[in-house]
């Protein structure tokens, strides 16, 4: 559908260096000079502008972020010119500004920016002429507006950077405990000079009512912006492959229309795992009278209710009810992509989530210093059945609440709440990241006394309800009923206990959260992602350059301790990097086993799915998108089904957990292994049928085998009626650093099959939780543990696909540090 209304994107962009600080000594030392234009990237950052110029350094190398700190101390222009050749009526659709900017159409100011949240849509008939037109943009400082309004209004409680709450843009773009700080500046997202039309369609609202036993209630609305009266018709379809539903409703003047309809049958929207992700096509058209299209919206909706549960049978709970029935989530948070937003491609998005999905995840948090993302990664979570827990854009501080900083977020909420509500994929709108909580730790007060506090309790609530009385609103991420935010009785937690206050991972037992939104451990990146970013000398792990890639306070030195708690210790680089990876994976196992089985919690998501640049931090996906070790002990961990041991008094329990909604049918093998000799001393085959989200147990093993300072583990595989394997577990019960292995002699032998390459890996010993590594190549399957008899093939792909051979393969197994 096309309305013929002329679009352009605006292009040929130019920066240059403002000159207010020009006499600074250390803007003079650096290559640009003020009024000197360079070529810009629209959209683009200021900083990836410089660096397409040749005019600094890779601000992710080594630790060039430290000579980088004047950028965001300086103003600057961007300009364009655009030629037309008859003046038309236009208006200026600005997508996103990043941030303090003052937009001017020949040398006109047409708007003043103080949001990198807000879009806009200005009218600029008065301004344009016939030819030639220029439009520029002044960026302020962001770092120098803040500390101007920190100034004014006094400095708050916030962690990190204080003056970053003074500005709505990106929190993490000042520095966090994984990011580094660079305060961007720039058109972040493109500028387009577009056509006016007579009538417009602004937000485009679905909402599933109701579901029935055979049909569904949805309502979808519009509002509508026109000066003419009774001229036009709103035409609304919405249609899948199997149903077309259709209405046509006179538009009188400007305002809202909505309308009601009853899908017989309808095909629904569940979340990865329970079930098939339909979505239909919704379109909006304003036509007149003559049936030409005046202006039309496309969107993908979904049919499905959610519910945020927080009381069962007199017992406070915390979980999702998607469509009627109960979900267990299991998922991530996501931060931003990048350091520099706009250079975060689509494949990206498209990757990052799919390795979500791929790891049996159902859930994505879309963590409050960031951004609210695009149109294409909610587009994907529609896809994939990932919900999304989408947090307002405030975190770990308190906020003003003048007036001018209220109505600026009033605009925010209002305007983003009204674009992303129709995917069926948000789940949960979530005021802010960690205030509430913070506010209690550190001030010992009640978090009511926070300055921002009524931003999350009134001000979006308000906003929320009045768009959507239907959306499930939570005040913080953690939150609860409590005087603490983040207590174990009602409500979400962040479990940082572990980790962040120095407590091992063990200790998780000791945890009764009803649903966990952030925990997590750190583990450096891969190997050849350190060593793209790292000078040579400098791939050493006490080493201060590899250790400014780690962003949190004493983060090496926790990961240090971590590591001697449960592993050998080995300094040398690729050492260092497999142990520490493995600890990572052995942490996040151990906190997902115990909240997914131990019946009281109902979701639990990883602090962090991904990272913004190289660096050591709780993410499972570094930021070259290469899975860490940890990312495949998740993905195991999250299977449907999963073999889980209970100690009882003198035997070990061996459990069966089915969370699908299908019944499972598969076997078992059990093997109690003797580590030091590599043999098995008691093996047990199984056939196995768990109903639909159900637990059995299996079976029972003597406590025997673990007295003393016997050396034995139990090792569990579970396949599929096809074969395939389906989750690995194993129980000990001492840490693994006290275990004596005997070697295993690991083979490996490269194959091709359908066009692909494969390695297959055999062992004469038990080998655990082996990893393969050559340089860049990419191996589909790490950390795994392998059984003599076993054959275990291997997906390869990277750069260095077509020339590798076995040779060039070197094998890491925790059997040669033991
Ligand atoms: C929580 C998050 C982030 C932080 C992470 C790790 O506080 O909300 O702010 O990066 O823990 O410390």
């Amino acid at each position: 559908m096309n309305s013929n209304t002329e679009k352009i994107i605006l292009s040929d962009w130019n920066f240059s260096l403002a000159d207010n600080r020009a006499s600074s000594n250390e803007i003079k030392k650096q290559k640009i000079k003020p009024g000197k234009w360079y070529s810009a990237q629209v959209p683009g950052t200021i900083h990836t502008d410089l660096l397409n110029n040749k005019l600094i350094d890779n601000p992710f190398y080594s630790d060039n972020e430290l000579k980088l700190d004047w950028i965001s101390r300086c103003d600057w222009i961007y300009n364009t010119e655009f030629i037309l050749k008859e003046k038309r009526n236009y208006n200026l659709v600005i997508n996103g500004i990043d941030t303090i900017a003052d937009v001017y159409l020949n040398d006109k100011l047409i708007l003043s920016c103080k949001n990198m949240f807000l879009s806009y849509k200005i009218d600029i008939e008065k301004f344009l002429r016939q030819g030639r037109n220029e439009l520029k943009i002044y960026f302020h400082s962001p770092v120098n507006y803040s500390i101007k309004e920190e100034n004014r209004h006094g400095k708050l409680p916030v962690a990190l950077n204080s003056y970053r709450v003074y500005i709505r843009k990106a929190q993490y773009s000042f520095g966090w405990d994984w990011g580094p700080s660079f305060p961007t500046s720039g058109i972040w997202k493109n500028i387009i000079l577009e056509e006016k039309r007579e009538a417009e369609i602004e937000n485009v609202l679905f909402t599933t009512k109701c579901i029935g036993l055979n049909y569904a209630v949805v309502k979808i609305s519009a509002s509508i912006k026109t000066k003419k009266t009774n001229s036009y018709k709103l035409f609304i379809r919405l249609q899948n492959s199997e149903v077309v539903i259709e209405k046509k409703v006179n538009i009188t003047k400007s305002g809202n229309i909505a309308a009601e309809f009853e899908v017989a049958n309808p095909n629904l929207w569940w979340p990865n795992g329970e079930g098939n992700q339909d979505l239909y096509n919704l379109s909006i058209s304003i036509v007149d009278k003559e049936n030409k299209i005046i202006d039309a919206v496309e969107k993908k909706a979904g049919i499905r209710t959610v519910e945020l549960i927080q009381k069962e049978k007199n017992e406070n709970t915390f979980k999702l009810r998607i469509n009627g029935k109960d979900i267990f989530a299991k998922g991530v948070d996501w931060i931003p992509a990048d350091s520099f937003l706009p250079r975060i491609t689509n494949e990206k998005y498209l990757k990052l989530l799919t390795l979500a999905k791929d790891a049996n995840m159902n859930m994505v948090r879309v963590w409050g210093g960031g951004i609210y993302e695009n149109e294409l990664f909610y587009n994907l979570c529609d896809e994939l059945g990932l919900l999304v827990w989408q947090d307002f854009m405030f975190a770990c501080g308190s906020y003003p609440e003048h007036e001018d900083f209220i109505q600026n977020v009033k605009e925010e909420v209002n305007q983003n709440v009204a674009k992303l509500q129709h995917h069926p994929s948000i789940a949960v709108w979530c005021g802010n990241n960690e205030n509430e909580w913070i506010w209690f730790q550190e001030q010992k007060s009640s978090y009511k006394k926070m300055p921002g506090y009524k931003i999350y309790n009134k001000v979006i609530p308000d906003i929320i309800k009045s768009i959507d009385s239907t959306l499930c609103y939570w005040q913080s991420s953690p939150f609860g009923k409590e005087t603490d935010p983040n207590s174990f009785n009602s409500g979400n937690t962040h479990q940082w206990e572990i980790w962040s206050r120095w407590i091992d991972y063990e200790n998780v037992k000791h945890d009764q959260s009803l649903f966990v939104t952030e925990f997590g451990f750190q583990g450096p990146a891969n190997k050849d992602t350190f060593e793209k970013y790292l000078p040579e000398e400098n791939m050493n792990i006490n080493d201060k350059v590899f250790e400014f890639h780690n962003k949190q306070v004493e983060g090496p030195e926790r990961i240090n301790r971590f590591l001697s708690g449960h592993l050998p210790l080995n300094t040398n680089w690729e050492d260092y990097l497999y142990l520490t990876q493995l600890n990572q994976g052995f942490a996040l196992k151990t906190c997902l086993e115990h909240w997914r089985t131990n019946g009281r919690t109902n979701g639990s998501l990883i602090w962090q799915l991904n990272d913004c640049w190289p660096v050591t931090s709780w993410a499972i996906v570094d930021s070259e998108l290469q899975p860490k070790l940890a990312y495949h002990f998740v993905k195991n961990i999250f299977a449907r089904q999963i073999v889980f041991f209970s100690k009882r008094e003198n035997y070990i329990e061996i459990n069966l957990q089915n969370q699908n909604r299908k019944e499972f049918n598969g076997s078992l093998r059990i093997n109690v292994i003797d580590v030091s000799t590599g043999e098995s001393d008691k093996e047990i085959n199984k056939e196995i049928v768990v109903k639909a989200k159900s637990k059995i147990i299996v079976d029972i093993i003597s406590s025997e085998f673990f007295n003393g300072s016997k050396n034995f583990i139990v090792f569990a595989s579970l396949l599929n009626n096809n074969g395939s394997l389906v989750n690995t577990n194993y129980y000990k019960e001492k840490p693994w650093k006290y275990f004596k292995s005997a070697e295993a002699k690991i083979s490996l032998q490269i194959s091709v099959k359908d066009s692909n390459k494969q390695v297959s890996v055999k062992t004469n010993k038990p080998a655990y939780f082996v990893d393969l590594y050559s340089p860049g190549i990419v191996f589909n399957n790490r950390g795994f543990t392998i059984l003599p008899g076993e054959e275990i093939i291997i997906n390869i792909s990277g750069e260095n696909v077509g020339k590798i051979k076995t040779n060039d393969i070197k094998i890491f197994s925790l059997n040669k540090y033991l």
